[in-house]
């Protein structure tokens, strides 16, 4: 019995109240936080965050604490179902698990006869912990289509950072003096990362922080950097160019490790902080004090974020440029600078070596055919590990070549996640079969043939590790509500209706864990006897600089100023080896015509700490926090020079689509751009992106620089 547990029945004696352990996975998936589930007769009555648990000691945020009122909610799925009428309909009618699995898995069959496997695709929304059993399903059943959030998310970062070193380096917070922060919120993302940030600023940790808005993370900064949204090549080319100007980069480091540092620095010379001002907007002096800061006080890191760099046009080059200064200051993989763990289980590095990726990687690529998006993105084919990039999926099914996709089982599937999300809707209307799995019955739910329902993380089991060495199996604090399941039982379930041919999926699910967590030694028996979860027992101890040992996992061996895997793009424009600059193929320098009807910079999908994505409009705590409507961030200039007030109703256009919206003026954003956040909907902002408004290295969608007007829409009152 642990703490907590004796001092509540010291309080109330007889009550009958019992403490689960489990973790919030309302937020996904560095920062899940272990919580005290307090339960009387089956029934979460109150909800704590765990203070044994190292990420989050005790606390919750405003959705976490919201809890009770996700798992409760009253649009969660009861049972399976099978539409009845139109699509969008809401229309359904419901079935049993078995008459469900049993239809899925006989069409599933019969696409696979008539047309191959590579028809179905396995698609996985922002959820993670279920990834890992989704692909074994996907390569198990012949198709190389499995696809997820990650064609939007974090993906991109990792490429850039691996088309310079090989592989990528996170910030070590604890032990670094200079944390350059590239575009990250934690104060509203990451509680985890804002609290290491404010015990850093204690010990007298530098910070600058990149970012075109004011957030609190850019309150606490020494220099803030107000870049022009999708410009950050250019201002990271210029403080490359101060650095080497002034000669306070790492000579050995340069000359040992690099390759192609000659080229790299005769093309930053065009770049003076000057230059860097007038493509920025970002001051030349605070420009050169950013470079000056950042590559004199050792160890320095560069935080990095999963997405607003990557979300433009030119997004995998820009964090190219940025990802060259930790390598130019020699802060590569060093304690205190971007530091290399290798990720032990779904992206999170715990200090273990696991077989996830033999899990997941059943069948060889050359077994398969190509995967959905290859021709068109062979760098994220190239780099960007095992996955189909998603944003073409709409494409493929729309065109049926080079094969035809004829079903999607989704797993927490958002159309609204997409650019043009209404020619996402259009394309899954053309499939045989679309299936969506989820806890709540959704907007996408509503299109599917047949529907799933998903239990939540408190009503499961699931395995999660932590940065720290920290690792947890958790127990079902409640047994699923109503007729639900958890996915991975579910993806089990079609293994068996598809009759594979696979042991680990005969073997079940906690014998896959237990084979993925062998080389460490770990068991699932051990695991359950810590349902708050335990520190690993031999955390590995890492060193400095193994690229001494064994060269950087480049083609060169060295680390990457010019890319040796965009060296074959020679001339392809968006492909250049070097990391060249180039404005969002929407913006002011590219398109100025454009720019003269449509003069704003659009930039979408900043994190609120209430919000997570499509899922927490739902709880009236945590949307209680914000007005009640959909609405877009001005500067209040802009808006006194369109005669636009707080609140007044107000059009945001580009040339694909229009929405309404409220006004919300606020100093947060510069002069000329309009923020609005993503997934409302009631006014969804990604209608006015086209489908094809992507990075051709990534693939990933300009969801942070789009052209568009505003207007004030005249009557009012329309929320
Ligand atoms: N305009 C714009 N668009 C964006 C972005 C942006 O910044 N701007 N950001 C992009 C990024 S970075 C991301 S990560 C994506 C967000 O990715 P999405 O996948 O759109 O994220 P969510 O809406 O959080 O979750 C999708 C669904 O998963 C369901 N779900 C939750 N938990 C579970 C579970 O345990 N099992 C199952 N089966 N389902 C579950 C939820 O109910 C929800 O319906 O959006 C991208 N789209
Ligand atoms: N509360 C909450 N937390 C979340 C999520 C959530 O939905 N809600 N989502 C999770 C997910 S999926 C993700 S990807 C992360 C995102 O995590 P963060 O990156 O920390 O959060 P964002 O708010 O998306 O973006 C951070 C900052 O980037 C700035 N920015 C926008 N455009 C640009 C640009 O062109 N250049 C630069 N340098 N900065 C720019 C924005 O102004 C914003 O303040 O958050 C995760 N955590
Ligand atoms: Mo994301």
């Amino acid at each position: 019995m642990n703490n907590l547990q004796e001092s509540l029945r010291g309080k109330m004696p007889g009550s009958g109240i019992e403490v689960g352990k489990s973790i919030c996975t309302i937020c996904d998936p560095q920062t899940q936080c272990g919580l005290d589930l307090f339960l009387k007769d089956g029934r979460i009555i109150k909800v704590e965050g765990s203070r044994e648990h190292p990420y989050n000691a005790g606390t919750l945020c405003a959705k976490g604490a919201a809890l009770r009122q996700y798992v409760y909610s009253a649009d969660r799925l009861r049972t399976p179902l099978k539409r009845t009428g139109p699509r969008g309909s809401g229309q359904f009618q419901p079935i049993s698990w078995d008459e469900a699995l049993t239809t899925i898995a006989a069409k599933l069959r019969e696409i696979k006869e008539e047309t191959g496997p590579e028809g179905v695709a396995f698609f996985a929304g922002y959820t993670k912990y279920f990834r890992p059993y989704l692909k074994r399903l996907a390569h198990a059943f012949g198709s190389p289509n499995y696809l997820t959030e990650s064609s939007t998310c974090h993906t991109a970062t990792a490429m850039a950072q691996t088309l310079v070193f090989g592989q990528p380096g996170g910030p070590d917070l604890k032990n670094t003096n200079c944390l350059l922060v590239w575009s990250a919120n934690p104060f509203h993302t990451n509680p985890g990362n804002a609290r290491a940030i404010l015990r850093g600023r204690e010990r007298g940790m530098k910070l600058i922080v990149v970012d075109p808005r004011q957030t609190p993370t850019t309150a606490q900064a020494d220099i803030h950097l107000p870049v022009r949204p999708g410009t950050d090549g250019a201002l990271a080319l210029a403080m490359a160019g101060v650095i080497i100007g002034e000669g306070l980069y790492d000579r050995d480091f340069v000359a040992n490790h690099s390759y192609g540092f000659e080229e790299y620095r005769d093309y930053v010379q065009g770049f003076t902080p000057e230059t860097g001002e007038e493509l920025t907007g970002v001051p030349a002096e605070r420009i050169r004090a950013a470079a000056r800061l950042y590559a004199s006080v050792k160890p320095a890191a560069i935080m990095p974020s999963a997405s607003p760099v990557v979300h433009h046009t030119n997004g995998v080059q820009n964090y190219r440029a940025v990802f060259a200064l930790a390598g130019l200051t020699g802060n590569y993989d060093v304690t205190g600078g971007n530091f290399v763990r290798p990720p032990s289980f779904i992206y999170a590095p715990g200090l273990i070596p696991t077989r996830e990726h033999q899990f997941t990687q059943c069948r060889p690529w050359s077994g398969m055919a190509p995967r959905i998006g290859a021709d068109r993105f062979p760098v994220w084919t190239e780099t960007a590990g095992g996955e189909a990039q998603a944003m073409h999926l709409p494409y493929q099914i729309r065109s049926g070549g080079p094969y035809p996709v004829r079903a999607v089982l989704g797993f927490g599937m958002n159309y609204r996640m997409w650019p043009d999300s209404q020619g996402v809707l259009d394309s899954l209307a053309k499939l045989d079969l679309f299936v969506d799995v989820d806890i709540f019955m959704t907007d996408t739910c509503r299109y599917a043939d047949i529907v799933l329902p998903a239990c939540s993380s408190v009503e499961r089991a699931e395995l999660r590790c932590y940065p720290v060495g920290y690792i947890v199996f958790t127990t079902p604090a409640i047994a699923p509500l109503y007729d639900s399941r958890s996915d991975v039982d579910i993806i089990y379930a079609l293994a068996d209706k598809l009759g594979l041919d696979d042991p680990l999926f005969q073997a079940g699910y906690e014998a896959s864990v237990d084979w993925i967590l062998d080389p460490a030694r770990i068991t699932v028996a051990e695991l359950k006897k810590h349902p708050e979860g335990m520190f690993v027992p031999n955390p590995m101890k890492l060193p400095e600089k193994k690229y001494l040992q064994n060269g950087f996992k480049t083609p060169s061996g060295k680390m990457e100023f010019k890319s040796r895997i965009l060296e074959k793009y020679e001339g392809e424009p968006g492909f250049e080896a070097l990391p060249v600059y180039r404005p969002p193929k929407y913006s002011p320098g590219a398109s100025p015509e454009l720019a003269r009807e449509y003069p704003f910079i659009l930039n979408t999908g900043s994190r609120l700490p209430m919000f997570v994505h499509s899922r927490t409009f739902r709880l009236t705590w945590a949307s209680s926090l914000r007005p009640n409507h959909p609405a877009a961030d001005l500067n209040p200039d802009d808006a006194a020079r369109l005669g636009i007030g707080q609140d007044d109703d107000i059009r945001i256009s580009t040339p694909k689509d229009a929405i309404v919206v409220k006004a919300n003026l606020t100093q947060m954003v510069q002069r000329g751009v309009v923020h609005m956040y993503h997934a409302h909907p009631e006014a969804d902002v990604n209608l006015l992106f086209e489908g094809d408004y992507l990075d051709p290295l990534s693939g990933f969608p300009g969801f942070k620089s789009a052209l568009c007007k505003v207007e004030k829409v005249g009557g009012g009152g329309l929320f």
